[in-house]
């Protein structure tokens, strides 16, 4: 990755003068400091949408979409919380498919009593099981929203809102103000309300169309720096042709340090590791972690694992080190210039995604449903696995410089920190080469005997 950048960039400065370089240099820095901006998903968004489908004696229905535009980043357990402030006096008076999750002080109301009296309340779904007449369609999911790329039919989440003391006519209603969403912990910024085109809804039969009185939406965008200050997953590799195992690099995620911060982290077979994971509370985002170099509650392993004459191997798994997660529907975004001629993957589901509308090297793999598309919390069940059937394009194939290891990982939505490209395992050098060959044209003819039986 970073290699023919900085020749190009030397080649430019040869070419050109030094402030120009300068400028070249600088102008990439703002493009990496630009937070929200995500290079394999740069439109993803979340968008809440408000439609106006009656206006009442005092104010009107609303019906409120949240539409999940990220290709891979979903809303998990226990989901969303959506907050904003009233513009003036509004009520709620009633919520279906969703809830305040505080009523506030209704003290001046006598006889009716509003649903919620806060000037910024704060709405979560309901839970699944609700009954039907407290429905709306796409509600009642406990909050958890899927990712577009995964499953686009289920990236939604309504419910719907009768607002009191509010305006009555498209004049006179304001914009609720100050939004903002937890996914469930933090990481989204929310723009403005912003009056769109009104919602045209389409009947089943296609029929017949009907329209909303008045639309305003709600941008929110991600930044993995306000969700968490460190990284949350890193990388290791390994490959057949070295024995070494290049881990993740060491204070990824947070330092094992018993002085300064003692209880930072669980050792895995320590006697007191279930009274340590019940005292640490339930109710946090903060990972407990199992005790490793690089104290990440994610690893990804990426291992080289076998060389055919067409074709190549990988494995990948996927390690849960967190005692206090659970992570459901969880995704993996690979991007490897081999994805364009990906054969066959095994056990888990996958997806082409396309971020610069041509090149196809970056992967969406998710789990198989009820079969590994739960990754248990830390301990023996905390960790999926998969295979990775590539076929060779000769002119470009190598297992030289690094070539067959990964240029990018995220798990969930958030990036993982690969180990220093000279730490990548090296290919064996020449002096040794000829009986490596050897053995290599053995393996490889081994490995396609396999292959053709395990594939006949
Ligand atoms: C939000 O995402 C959608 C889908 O990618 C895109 O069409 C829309 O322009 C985005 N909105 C903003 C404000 O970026
Ligand atoms: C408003 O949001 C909806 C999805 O909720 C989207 O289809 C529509 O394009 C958005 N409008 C604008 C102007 O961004
Ligand atoms: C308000 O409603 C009137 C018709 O009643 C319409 O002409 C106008 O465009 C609407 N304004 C907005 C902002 O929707
Ligand atoms: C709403 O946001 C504005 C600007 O970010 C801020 O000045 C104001 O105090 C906020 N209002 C409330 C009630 O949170
Ligand atoms: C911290 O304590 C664990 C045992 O609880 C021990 O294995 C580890 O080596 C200690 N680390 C340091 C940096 O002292
Ligand atoms: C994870 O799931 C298992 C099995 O459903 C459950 O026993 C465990 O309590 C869960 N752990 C967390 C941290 O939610
Ligand atoms: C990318 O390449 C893979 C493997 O050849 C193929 O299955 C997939 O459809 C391609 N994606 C696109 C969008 O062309
Ligand atoms: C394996 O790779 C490491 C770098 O990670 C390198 O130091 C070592 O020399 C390589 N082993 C062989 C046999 O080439
Ligand atoms: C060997 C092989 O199938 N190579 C293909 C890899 O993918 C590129 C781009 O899709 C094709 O051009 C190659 O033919």
């Amino acid at each position: 990755m970073g290699s023919p950048f900085f020749s190009e960039s030397r080649s430019i400065s040869k070419l050109f003068n030094f402030p120009i370089l300068i400028l070249f240099v600088l102008s990439c820095f703002s493009f990496s400091s630009t937070e929200a901006y995500d290079p394999l998903d740069p439109n993803g968004n979340i968008t809440i949408k408000w439609d106006i489908m009656s206006w009442t004696a005092d104010g009107y229905v609303a019906t409120v979409t949240i539409n999940n535009f990220q290709q891979y980043r979903h809303i998990q357990a226990p989901g969303w919380q959506l907050g904003f402030v009233w513009a003036k006096k509004e009520v709620i008076w009633s919520a279906m498919g969703g809830q305040a999750t505080d009523q506030g002080d209704c003290s001046r109301f006598k006889g009716n009593v509003p649903h919620c009296c806060k000037k910024d309340p704060t709405i979560v779904d309901l839970l699944p099981g609700t009954p039907y007449n407290q429905q709306v369609a796409n509600c009642c999911k406990g909050g958890v929203i899927n990712s577009f790329a995964q499953d686009p039919a289920n990236a939604l989440s309504s419910f719907q809102l009768s607002v009191g003391q509010a305006g009555t006519t498209n004049k006179t209603v304001r914009l609720p103000k100050n939004f903002t969403l937890q996914a469930p912990g933090p990481g989204y910024t929310c723009g403005p309300a912003k009056i769109v085109k009104p919602t045209k809804f389409v009947t089943a039969d296609l029929r017949r169309s009907t329209q909303a009185l008045m639309t305003w939406n709600v941008t929110c965008t991600y930044s993995q720096f306000l969700s968490q200050k460190t990284p949350t997953c890193c990388v290791s590799l390994s490959s057949f042709y070295n024995d070494t195992i290049v881990p993740c690099p060491t204070c990824t995620c947070g330092c094992m340090n018993n002085i300064t911060r003692p209880g930072s982290c669980v050792e895995g077979n320590s006697p007191y590791l279930a009274s340590a994971i019940a005292a640490s509370g339930k109710n946090s985002y903060t990972p407990l972690v199992q005790c490793t170099n690089h104290m990440c509650p994610i690893r990804v392993h990426w291992h080289v694992k076998l060389n055919y004459k067409a074709y190549w191997r990988v494995k990948v798994s996927i390690t849960n080190f967190n005692y206090r997660m659970n992570y459901s529907q969880w995704n993996l975004v690979v991007q490897h210039p081999n994805f364009d001629n990906l054969t066959q993957i095994f056990s888990f589901n996958y997806k082409s995604l396309i971020p610069y509308g041509t090149i196809n090297d970056t992967a969406m793999l998710w789990g198989v449903k009820f079969y590994n598309d739960f990754l248990m919390q830390a301990g023996p069940l905390g960790n999926v696995q998969s295979e990775l059937l590539f076929q060779k394009e000769s002119s470009i194939f190598t297992f030289d410089k690094g070539w067959a290891f990964p240029r990018r990982i995220y798990f969930n939505g958030d990036n993982c920190v690969m180990p220093p490209p000279d730490a990548y395992p090296w290919l064996p050098n020449a002096s040794s080469q000829p009986i490596i060959s050897l053995l290599c044209s053995i393996t490889a003819l081994l490995a396609s005997l396999a292959f053709l039986f395990s594939y006949a």
